[in-house]
Formats: C-alpha cells, sequence, structure tokens
C-alpha cells in the first residue's frame, strides 16, 4: 500500500507539472501573440485590467491602503498564482479526462479573450492571444501528457484491465499495490514492458490512467516534454516582450525637442530649497514622483498619431495635433500634484515645473456652452475624470502638460499630454495620456473615481507633513532639527506650527516660494530632545486663515484631513 501511495503521489505531481508547463506555454505563446498585437492584450495583463475595474471599492481600497503602490505587483502575483493552481488541477484532470481539461483551457482562454476585448483601448485583434494562448497550452498539455503516459506502452495488465476500469479508485489502488508488493525492493515488476530496461519506467509503473486505461508512467518522456514546454514558454514570452518594446515610444519621446515658454517663469528661489538631509526637495526628481493610476502597462502613446478631441458642449468642436499643441504659447507652472488617496503624512504628493499650454485658452476657442459645468477628460486607456469648468477657467495655470522638470513628460506621467490643475487632487484633474476632453454637467455623466464612491469634485485640503525626524525612528539627546512640507495649493500656505508631547506650539519657519500653488518646506530648529519616547505634531494655516483641524477624516470620499504626528524615541 505504501508503495502505491509513492507511486501515486509521483503520478500525481507528474500531472501537475504537465498542467504548470502547459499553463506556462499557454501565457508564452499570449504574450507573442500580443507582442504581435498589443502589449495590452497579453491574457495577464487582460485579466488584471479587468480585475481592476471590476474589484469592489472596499477591496480595492483595502489593497491600496495594505500594498499601497505595489498594488499592482502584488495583484499580477495573484492572478499567477491562481492561474497556476488552475493549470496544475488541469494537469491532474488530463490524466483520466483529457476533453474535459482541454475545455477547462479553453475556458480560460475565453476569460483572458474577453478581458482583453472588453478593455476601452481594446483593438478588434485583441482577443487572439488569449485564445491562441490556450489552444496551444491544451495540445502542449496532451503532448506532454502523451509523452509521459505513452498510449503505447499499456502496463502489461491486460487481463486485469476491465477489472481495474471498473472497480473505481479504491480497488484499483489495492489490486496494483498487490501487484506491485515487492517492487520497490526488487527493482523489477510485473507492470514493465517487455524489453524495456529502463529503471525510472520500473519504479514508477502503472498506476496511471490516461484516456480511461492504466499508462506506464515514462519519467523520461515526462522530462523532456516539461523541457521542451519551459523552453517554448520562455522563448515565445521573450519574443513577446521584445516585440512589445518595439512598440514602445521611448524612442520617440527622446526625439522630441521641448519648445521654449512663451513667457518663461522666472527660476525657482534659492530660499524654495533649505536642502536639508531627508526633507523632501523643493523639486521632486521625475523619478522619484509618486505614480498612481490604473494602468498596469504603461499606455505606449505616439505623439505623432496623438489627438485631443474637445467636443460635448461646445459651439466650435476642436482637434488638436501633438505639433499643434507644441506651437501655441506655452507656459510654465510649478504645480504641486496630490492624491486624494494620500492619507495624513503620507507619501503621494510630488512638486514639479510643468511646461504646457493653457486649457482655459483652448477651452475659450472651442466656446464653452452655458450649463456646462464639468470636463470629462478620457486617457487612451479608458480612465476618466470630471474637473470643474470654473475651476479651470477662473485664471489659474490649467495646463495641457507636455513637459515635466525641462523634460517631455515621462511615460508613466502621462506622456505625450496630460493635465495639471493647481488645487484639484489628481483624480479630478491630472488625467494623463489624455485624448478626450467631452464639456458635460455632473448630473448626466460621473468619472472613473466617482462612480466607485469618490467626491464629484475634490479641492486638495490643506495638509502638513513632517519629514524629519523619521517617525518612529531613535534619535540623539540634545538639539534636534523638525522639519517637512505643508501644502494647500492656490491658496498659499501661511503658517505651520509644531508642538511636542502637546506641550505649546511653536511657528516654523518657512521656506520660499515660488507662488502659491506649491506645497512649502518648513523648519523648526533648536528642539531640546531629552531621552525617552516623543510625539511631534505639526499643524498649518492657508492663507485663507484656515488652519488644519485636528480631526482625522480618511482618504474616501474626498481626501484626509488631520494633524501628521510622529512618535520618536531619543537616547
Ligand atoms: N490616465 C490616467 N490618468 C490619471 C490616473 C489614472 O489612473 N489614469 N490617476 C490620477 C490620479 S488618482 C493621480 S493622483 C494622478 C497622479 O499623477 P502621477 O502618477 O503623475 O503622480 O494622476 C491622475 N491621472
Ligand atoms: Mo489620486
Amino acid at each position: 500500500m505504501k508503495d502505491f501511495n509513492a507511486r501515486s503521489r509521483a503520478d500525481a505531481w507528474a500531472a501537475a507539472l504537465a498542467g504548470l508547463v502547459a499553463g506556462a506555454v499557454a501565457l508564452g505563446v499570449g504574450q507573442l501573440a500580443a507582442g504581435l498585437i498589443d502589449p495590452g492584450a497579453a491574457p495577464v495583463i487582460a485579466v488584471g485590467d479587468a480585475t481592476v475595474d471590476r474589484t469592489p471599492q472596499a477591496l480595492k481600497d483595502w489593497a491600496i491602503r495594505t500594498f499601497g503602490t505595489n498594488d499592482k505587483v502584488v495583484l499580477i502575483g495573484g492572478i499567477v498564482v491562481v492561474l497556476a493552481l488552475v493549470a496544475a488541477g488541469l494537469g491532474l484532470l488530463a490524466r483520466r479526462r483529457p476533453g474535459l481539461a482541454t475545455a477547462g483551457l479553453l475556458v480560460f482562454g475565453l476569460v483572458g479573450a474577453v478581458a482583453a476585448s472588453t478593455r476601452p483601448d481594446a483593438g478588434s485583434l485583441d482577443a487572439v492571444p488569449s485564445v491562441l494562448g490556450a489552444a496551444v497550452g491544451a495540445w502542449a498539455l496532451r503532448v506532454i501528457v502523451r509523452r509521459a503516459w505513452p498510449p503505447g506502452r499499456h502496463a502489461g495488465l491486460d487481463q486485469d484491465h476491465s477489472a481495474v476500469r471498473d472497480s473505481g479508485e479504491g480497488a484499483h489502488g489495492g489490486e496494483v499495490a498487490g501487484a506491485h508488493g515487492g517492487e520497490g525492493a526488487t527493482g523489477a515488476g510485473g507492470h514493465r514492458v517487455a524489453g524495456d530496461g529502463d529503471v525510472d519506467r520500473a519504479r514508477y509503473p502503472a498506476v496511471m490512467r490516461a484516456g480511461g486505461r492504466p499508462h506506464e508512467f515514462d519519467r523520461r518522456g515526462l522530462l523532456t516534454g516539461v523541457v521542451a514546454g519551459v523552453a517554448v514558454a520562455g522563448v515565445a514570452g521573450l519574443a513577446g516582450r521584445g516585440l512589445a518594446g518595439r512598440l514602445e515610444v521611448g524612442a520617440e519621446r527622446a526625439k522630441i525637442a521641448l519648445p521654449r515658454p512663451a513667457k518663461p517663469l522666472r527660476p525657482i528661489p534659492v530660499g524654495a530649497d533649505l536642502r536639508l538631509k531627508d526633507l523632501s526637495p523643493f523639486v521632486t526628481p521625475n523619478r522619484d514622483f509618486y505614480r498612481i493610476d490604473t494602468a498596469l502597462v504603461l499606455p505606449q502613446v505616439d505623439p505623432k498619431t496623438w489627438k485631443l478631441k474637445i467636443h460635448g458642449m461646445v459651439d466650435r468642436p476642436v482637434e488638436l495635433t501633438y505639433d499643434q499643441l507644441l506651437r501655441r504659447p506655452l507656459r510654465e507652472a510649478d504645480v504641486t500634484l496630490t492624491c486624494v488617496s494620500n492619507d495624513v503624512g503620507g507619501p503621494y504628493v510630488g512638486n514639479a515645473r510643468w511646461l504646457g499650454a493653457s486649457l482655459a485658452d483652448i477651452l475659450r476657442e472651442a466656446g464653452v456652452q452655458s450649463g456646462a459645468d464639468m470636463l470629462l477628460s478620457t486617457s487612451t486607456d479608458g480612465w476618466t475624470s470630471g474637473t470643474p469648468v470654473d475651476v479651470v477657467m477662473d485664471g489659474r495655470d490649467a495646463l495641457l502638460a507636455i513637459a515635466m522638470n525641462g523634460e517631455p513628460l515621462p511615460l508613466a506621467h502621462g506622456f505625450p499630454v496630460r493635465q495639471v490643475v493647481p488645487g484639484l487632487y489628481g483624480y479630478v484633474s491630472a488625467t494623463k495620456w489624455i485624448t478626450e476632453i467631452k464639456v458635460g454637467r455632473y448630473d448626466q455623466e460621473e468619472a472613473y473615481w466617482t462612480e466607485r464612491g469618490w467626491a464629484p469634485k475634490g479641492p486638495i485640503k490643506t495638509e502638513s507633513r513632517i519629514d524629519l525626524p523619521r517617525g518612529g525612528s531613535t534619535i540623539r539627546a540634545g538639539r534636534t532639527r523638525i522639519a517637512g512640507v505643508a501644502w494647500a495649493q492656490h491658496k498659499g500656505i501661511d503658517a505651520v506650527e509644531v508642538r511636542v508631547d502637546k506641550g505649546p506650539w511653536r511657528q516654523a519657519s518657512l521656506a520660499e516660494v515660488p507662488g502659491i500653488d506649491t506645497w512649502r518646506q518648513w523648519v523648526v530648529d533648536g528642539w531640546d530632545a531629552t531621552p525617552g519616547e516623543h510625539t511631534i505634531e505639526v499643524r498649518a494655516t492657508d492663507a485663507t486663515g484656515y488652519t488644519q483641524t485636528p480631526d482625522y477624516a480618511p482618504v474616501i470620499p474626498d481626501g484626509a484631513t488631520g494633524w501628521h504626528s510622529i512618535l520618536v524615541v531619543v537616547k
């Protein structure tokens, strides 16, 4: 009995392995086809995208809270784990019901195909990678199973087969175990194929049913099948990635010569950056800028074919090419972006000098009709944002931005064109890879995050953050510097105060700022830190006279409030 169990376990592992390899072949071939057709149509990516868009809000919030900006990696990892389990299960199924296993793989192909072709930017061929991958995967599974349990090599128990077949698992097990009683020790059993001296085969005899008949397990056959499958999956997957890269617009981006602004902005005042170690620099380098979006693969938008369509409640619909946009008078603006999902003290805030065309000017040319109160902007990947018309038209630097800190927008930050509107959270203003603005009404249409429970309008709330000392760190006793940033975009920061252990508030010194649309560094020098644990709190007052409320509000539905508070240990 023990021998039989060991053999049966070996068979099960072998079958699961065959399924896994077939699954890898399916994904590899899918990736290759996606590389030729559309990188976003790769099976795992397509399913991931569909999952993101259909995930219940509570789960999504939890994922963002728990995994932060790693949520995409975790999602893709989760999908791969699920697919691996399913593939292994289909491998087990293939031993007995090859037809069902094939059908199972094809069903998964269909899931991928539906996910890929229901994406907003799906092309007409986007079902192909998943279907083709699944079909080749199903074929691979059959081939590997055939090799591992070759049909020509029945176990030599021909007389016993009917009994084995009819009697079910238990009897089967008992019988085979009986027949093989001493085999493990002797290394030669009755189930060996005549004339076959392969020791492996002797050790893993007929406990397998393929197509309803027990076949002898051929370990070498399995191994060659597995190696071939892994090779096919790897080569196809890598080739697919290479081909996807060929479509990338990075090379186009590198060729762009940025026009000069019509009226250059003054340089950022030297005093805007206190240049303190661990304090966020005034200008966030592009590579360090937080990234928040729903895209699993970066949209590749070719500036040569890019167009922005402005339509809806306008007198004269507008279509703009990239070249036309670049020929408009361009202006620079220092604007701090903030995500509504940035919790008190959180990292989803960054400051850049943007270059772009005035969105208000373009809208005036289009002629916004009375009654319109929302700009519903759409990106190539179908994400939407609803921006208040009055905010964009009130004279602030609302831009169709093409550059960030002196270089064309990085792909991750919306290349070739994105919106930037000072004073509004990103989800209602900062559309990356923008291709369409529909002028309309809040009471008639809803944008992506509003459909999912977030507020339709998102003015940024006044907030402040302590960057140093770092929360939770251990520092030395003595004179200590406390510093951070505060923001109230399009209002401006007038004061920042800090207190330790609920003591008296101390005024922080404020760094200079180029305008009211950026964050502002602040510093308190000379806190005399004494040994023990201390709580440090900060609060800012903006130029309207509003001082941050201590009352905590979560990020949903319209942004967090409360004082950032950290704990430090002084030794
Ligand atoms: N196309 C697209 N644009 C988008 C988003 C998105 O998911 N898709 N997210 C928005 C949100 S919620 C924020 S906070 C900002 C972040 O911009 P960044 O990634 O350049 O920092 O982009 C906005 N623009
Ligand atoms: Mo955001």
